[in-house]
């Protein structure tokens, strides 16, 4: 795992949350928020409406600064703190989804219009394979709402997600070490694609998604480890085969296809059966929860009826 170092710290990320919210409020231009020194990043972050999902979590979200500083982006660096500084000037506009393979009506969504889907407030349980977890109030829309616009033909059984390449844009996808092959892939089954706790996320805590945390759009399946959750994505497309996924490629005997949170079945280097809580107790403390089967959503259990998940991980 590579080590953590402190965030380099950016002057334009200091401004206080409240502070940029409420000037948020009165500076509508880029020019206005540069004449401020402040990155015209800020100026993408929009707030978002969303309804009260169905998934009402009773536990402590995780400090929206955790959220946004703590992250897995490879893209962008393997160090949690690359991410934050190093994807200010990712372009996230104009940003297309190509939705394509065995469906019957083909289609490129833009994000713009993505974003005005009725959006619901899913807060989710997070678990990385690393053995730290976090609760993130994610805004988005079920996965499905798009699978039904293609219409998916009775010979596609998987889905099969690609994250954008911009070496230009991307540290990590430049120079001489290249931790993983581009693009990062991921998939799911089609039934776990459709399941209604999968949604592709554009927002937490309420805005838009910051890019550290996979802007425009991502997808999110709580009860799966976090690397499920592929960033920044630019194209889906249903297949008929299991469908190569990055981690998986990058050792399979370490990650599996399935990857569902299981705390029976230890990762080969360490155990799963516990997990630190971000947030709680210090970012150094030692892992401080049990680790719970399909990280608490046991609805998805008749998802593997029959299946074994020691052989299947
Ligand atoms: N494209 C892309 N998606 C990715 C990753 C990545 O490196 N590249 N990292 C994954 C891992 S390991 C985790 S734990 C989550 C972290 O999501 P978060 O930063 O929003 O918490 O993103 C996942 N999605
Ligand atoms: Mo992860």
């Amino acid at each position: 795992m590579p080590t953590y170092r402190p965030p380099r710290i950016a002057s334009s990320e200091i401004t206080p949350r409240d502070i940029y919210l409420s000037r948020r409020n009165f500076i509508g231009s880029a020019a206005g928020l540069a004449a401020m020194g402040l990155s015209t990043q800020f100026a993408e972050a929009t707030a978002l409406t969303a309804k009260p999902g169905a998934y009402k979590l009773d536990e402590k979200v995780t400090p929206l600064d955790a959220v946004t500083s703590y992250n897995n982006f490879y893209e962008f660096g393997t160090g949690k703190s690359d991410p934050k500084a190093n994807a200010g000037d990712f372009k996230t506009t104009p940003w297309t989804v190509k939705v394509d393979g065995l469906v019957g009506k083909p289609q490129e969504f833009g994000i713009e219009d993505l974003l005005k889907y009725p959006l619901e407030d899913r807060t989710y349980r997070m678990r990385c394979v690393e053995g730290w977890s976090m609760v993130i109030p994610w805004i988005g829309f079920s996965l499905s709402t798009i699978l039904d616009k293609v219409e998916p033909l009775g010979s596609a059984k998987y889905v099969a997600f690609e994250t954008v390449v911009r070496p230009e844009e991307m540290s990590g996808q430049r120079g001489l070490f290249q931790p993983l092959d581009w693009p990062y892939v991921e998939g799911l089954r089609l039934d776990e694609a459709r399941h209604p706790l999968t949604i592709l996320a554009v927002g937490l805590y309420g805005e838009t998604l910051p890019n550290q945390n996979g802007a425009p759009i991502r997808l999110v399946v709580p009860w799966k480890y976090g690397f499920k959750g592929i960033k920044s994505i630019v194209r889906i497309s249903l297949v008929e085969k299991q469908p190569e996924t990055t981690w998986k490629n990058s050792n399979a005997r370490e990650y599996g296809f399935y990857s569902n949170v299981n705390p029976k079945v230890d990762h080969p280097r360490w155990s799963q059966a516990t997990e630190q809580r971000i947030g709680e107790g210090g970012f150094f403390s030692t892992q401080n929860r049990p680790t719970l089967m399909f990280n608490g959503y046991d609805e998805v259990a008749s998802l593997y009826t029959g299946m074994d998940l020691k052989a299947n991980y």
